[in-house]
């Protein structure tokens, strides 16, 4: 028996280089090795403003992206949440059974909620209950993501135990699985901050479905520090930054890297980058276009895989009903 494997991506800005590199990337290279479930997580796309047309058109394109990146349905299952009901039951169960303390220490709520006061909804204070939901559902071994999604792997961790606790083995307990390289791709322009696509202002990010002229700009302008030497160094982090991208692209390791542009500029590490990118970029583009061509191709596969999920998932949710008491 294959081990499971579970991990989303909200449908809400445009997908980056740092989501493909912390994540995407390695669901597709150990994709063969696993049980893969792949999801579209709308119901956390909501916990912010979103607009429905566009939200719509967002599914669809992830779902483009996930198969352009190399998510082949045959060997994995691919899913709307929203169309599984029972991530949302569960949630609510799980909701009854996680302190409000926990949740308050999260630090991507912490970092969401600045300055939004009032503003801030239940459903992002609430978000890694679902999101617990969604990897408990489905007896996951392993959640492969970026770096930021680490804690929240943990407190579905501890959610689970909880549960076990109360009620007797119900949930398996997932391992978070971080990249060692990519698992933080930071913004181009600020690069103490995490790449993010939520903040996607022209020059920030290197959106996977930019033109070439966009990526060119974005990397030419890309933050750096006044010293000479290209390096992987952690203290010069627009330099470290740009070195992990050409690592994450190209697939050389570091030393050799480093090796290449030894005693060269930044202007022509910053070129060869932008060539490097577009290279890993544009065959994923073209079979992008292709794929999206007939909508309704996607729409089968999305509606297949909700078809695949569906008893995966009600199975374990009655298993939960039935422990608490419930109906
Ligand atoms: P937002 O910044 O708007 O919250 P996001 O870019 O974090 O969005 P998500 O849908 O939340 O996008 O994340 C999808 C996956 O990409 C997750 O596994 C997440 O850990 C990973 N990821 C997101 N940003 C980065 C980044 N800058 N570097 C590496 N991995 C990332
Ligand atoms: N919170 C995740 C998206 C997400 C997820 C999941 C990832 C929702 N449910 C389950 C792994 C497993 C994020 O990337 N922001």
């Amino acid at each position: 028996m294959k081990k499971r494997v579970f991990s989303g991506i909200q449908p809400s800005g445009n997908l980056h280089i740092g989501n493909y590199l912390g994540a995407l990337k390695n669901w597709v290279a150990s994709q063969e090795n696993f049980d893969n479930v792949f999801c579209i997580v709308d119901l956390h796309a909501i916990t912010v403003p979103q607009d429905p047309k566009i939200l719509k058109q967002k599914i669809r394109e992830i779902a483009g992206i996930y198969f352009a990146a190399g998510i082949d349905p045959k060997q994995s299952t691919v899913f709307v949440q929203s169309d599984v009901s029972a991530h949302a039951e569960l949630a609510w169960i799980l909701n009854c059974f996680t302190p409000m303390g926990w949740m308050g220490r999260m630090t991507q709520f912490k970092e969401k909620s600045e300055d939004k006061k009032e503003n801030v909804s239940v459903g992002l204070f609430d978000y890694p209950v679902l999101m617990a939901s969604d990897i408990l559902l489905y007896d996951t071994d392993e959640v492969p993501v970026g770096e930021d999604q680490k804690q929240h792997v943990e407190i579905t961790r501890d959610i689970a135990q909880r549960f076990n606790s109360i009620y007797g083995e119900t949930f398996k307990l997932p391992l978070p699985v971080i990249p060692k390289a990519g698992a933080r791709v930071m913004d181009l322009l600020e690069p103490t901050k995490k790449m993010s696509k939520s903040d996607d202002r022209p020059g920030r990010t290197l959106p996977l479905l930019a033109s070439t002229d966009e990526l060119r700009s974005a990397i030419m302008g890309a933050a750096t520090d006044s010293q000479k030497e290209i390096r992987f160094d952690l203290d010069r982090p627009g330099v470290y930054n740009l070195l992990e991208i050409y690592e994450g692209v190209t697939g050389l390791d570091r030393k050799e890297i480093e090796a290449k542009f030894e005693g060269k500029g930044y202007g022509e590490f910053k070129k060869d980058l932008a060539e490097k990118v577009i290279e890993f970029l544009q065959p994923f583009q073209k079979r992008y276009r292709e794929l999206t061509q007939n909508p309704d191709d996607i729409d089968t596969l999305l509606q297949e895989g909700a078809e695949k999920a569906r008893p995966i998932a009600e199975k374990k949710l009655n298993e939960v009903k039935s422990k608490v008491g419930l109906g």
